[in-house]
């Protein structure tokens, strides 16, 4: 039987347990399933199919199985590493779970809410304020990115630097394995030393190890007093700037220690767009001058607000005594925190309407942060001429979004699609070269090449390139034990051996 005729056996299957509504074969309604958020990867799936429940995910994996199908697990389809987008064989099916959207248990005691794996995280949060607590796991994407998604990707956001990323938050997990089996590990406990961790080797696996079907997500008391601030750096120049910031995250650090909820820094290359596409968000425009980056703080207190400001004004007070920031605004309404978040939230949808970038989210020590900046800032610079340098992100945790987009001048006359069609061309002309610079410059720091978008395809080869051979086959011994007929999302985080 060719693969051909084994999809077809397959799909007629699909619709026999699902339904022909929730097999989607036409490809005309495949555009918002095949292709990624960015627009980056361009995929041909045979089909895209929507179970509702794990009995349903589980006789679809044991049908692919049995038919050497491959499937693509997709949730929001919000990836910034084409995890969830198909190769172009048009054999692939997309297997989504945005239907699985039960909230199975709220526990208000344990502080726990168990959920298939569809539903959003935006859903969760809003869950766990209804119950009087928090989930801190948050991303610009919340509204469309699912926890089966988070958990895949190991989904970190702007709220990391406190509460850890989305494995730190995941007490359990439910799995439909390479062959169809359920694996039940809705267990909601803090602590559980029981022999290998198998949560965490699915957790962060990307839909290479089985498809995560439900999860426990630890939930947390909710702060009192919530204070934001927006400080902008004295250097014009923006890898001092960042050299700044490190020294801003080393004083809020010692005056909030665990109060400090939020650390982010926008250089004006990655705010730029914002003022241009999004103007309502701009950076206020009473803060600073618009060549100096900035720093978004935000302190959790489990007093009062009064005891956040508190906080928040001795760490902008050191720090302008200090001369490592030259102007403050601490917000004096949710409205303004709000719209300095939206600030920081728009980046990327600005980015994106600006033209394709060269993405990066590489970790580093905080202690190379500044260093790095100014080293590969210029070697960047010199190989690459013009280039606009768009360097933002979670700071504290050592990640950074070290956006390169093409030089402005190629866009000169162009309207909007042959700007983007111009910037295109640039990145792919150019990009291996760029990341080959910066990539070599974080791992010659010790740093990673992911700190929470994953592998997915846009990394796989760089991974291989720069991890040990060791570490390597170890993976492949993993993929191998688990999904033996390479199945799940086959040729992502791992190339397939030819
Ligand atoms: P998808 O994109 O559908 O899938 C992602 C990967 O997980 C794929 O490999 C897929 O195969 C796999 N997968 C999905 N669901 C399952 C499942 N149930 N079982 C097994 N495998 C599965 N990410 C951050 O970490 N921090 C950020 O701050 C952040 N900000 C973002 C802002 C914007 C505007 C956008 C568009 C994205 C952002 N992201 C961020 C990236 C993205 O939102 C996260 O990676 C998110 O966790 C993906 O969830 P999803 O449901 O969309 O997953
Ligand atoms: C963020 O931090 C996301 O906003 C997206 O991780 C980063 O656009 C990016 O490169
Ligand atoms: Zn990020």
């Amino acid at each position: 039987m060719t693969t051909d005729s084994a999809t077809a056996v397959f799909l007629s299957q699909a619709k026999a347990l699902l339904g022909e509504r929730a097999v989607l074969t036409d490809s005309e309604g495949f555009a918002p399933y095949a292709t990624d958020w960015r627009q980056k990867f361009f995929g041909r799936p045979a089909a895209v199919v929507f179970p509702s429940t794990t009995q349903e995910v589980a006789e679809l994996v044991r049908l692919a199985n049995q038919q050497s199908v491959a499937l693509v697990p997709q949730g929001g389809n919000t990836g910034l590493s084409g995890g969830a987008t198909p190769d172009e064989s048009g054999r692939q099916v997309i297997l989504n779970l945005s239907r699985m959207t039960r909230i199975r248990a709220r526990d208000q005691d344990n502080k726990t809410i168990t959920v298939d794996a569809g539903v959003t995280m935006q859903t969760v949060q809003e869950e766990a304020d209804r119950m009087g607590l928090t989930f801190p796991l948050n991303l610009t994407a919340r509204g469309t990115a699912t926890i089966g998604g988070n958990l895949s990707t190991n989904a970190g956001g702007t709220a990391v630097l406190r509460y850890g990323n989305a494995r730190a938050l995941c007490l359990g997990i439910e799995v439909v394995t390479a062959e169809g089996q359920v694996w039940d590990g809705l267990r909601g406990l803090r602590k559980d030393n029981t022999g290998y961790d198998l949560r965490d080797l699915f957790v962060g696996a990307e839909g290479t190890l089985g498809i995560i079907t439900g999860a426990v997500m630890a939930l947390h008391p909710k702060p009192a007093g919530v204070m934001t601030a927006l400080a902008c750096l004295p250097d014009p120049e923006p890898a001092q700037a960042a050299a700044r910031a490190v020294a801003l995250l080393q004083v809020a650090q010692e005056c909030c220690t665990a109060s400090l909820t939020g650390f982010e820094f926008m250089t004006p290359a990655s705010m730029n767009p914002v003022s241009d596409y999004y103007p309502q968000f701009a950076r206020p425009a009473s803060l600073g001058s618009a060549d100096q980056s900035c720093v978004l703080l935000e302190v959790s207190h489990a007093e009062s607000e009064q005891a956040a400001t508190a906080m928040l004004e001795r760490v902008l007070d050191i720090a302008l005594q200090g001369s490592l920031v030259a102007d403050a605004l601490v917000a004096q309404s949710l409205q303004q925190a709000q719209a300095f978040w939206d600030l920081r939230e728009h980046i990327t949808m600005a980015a994106a309407e600006d033209g394709l970038q060269v993405k990066f989210d590489i970790a580093l020590p905080i202690s190379s942060i500044a260093e790095f900046c100014q080293v590969a800032q210029q070697r960047l610079l010199q190989a690459y001429p013009g280039i606009r340098l768009s360097n933002f992100g979670h700071l504290g945790d050592g990640n950074l979004h070290f956006n390169v987009a093409a030089p402005a001048h190629l866009s000169k006359g162009l309207d909007r699609q042959g700007r983007h069609e111009a910037y295109r061309a640039y990145v792919k002309a150019n990009e291996d070269g760029i990341r080959r610079i910066v990539h070599d410059e974080v791992v010659a720091r010790q740093g990673s090449i992911s700190a929470e978008h994953g592998l997915g395809i846009l990394r796989r080869d760089e991974a291989a390139h720069y991890k040990s051979p060791v570490e390597i086959e170890l993976m492949r011994k993993i993929k191998q034990a688990l999904d033996p007929n390479n199945i799940l999302n086959p040729n992502k985080v791992l190339r397939t051996p030819s």
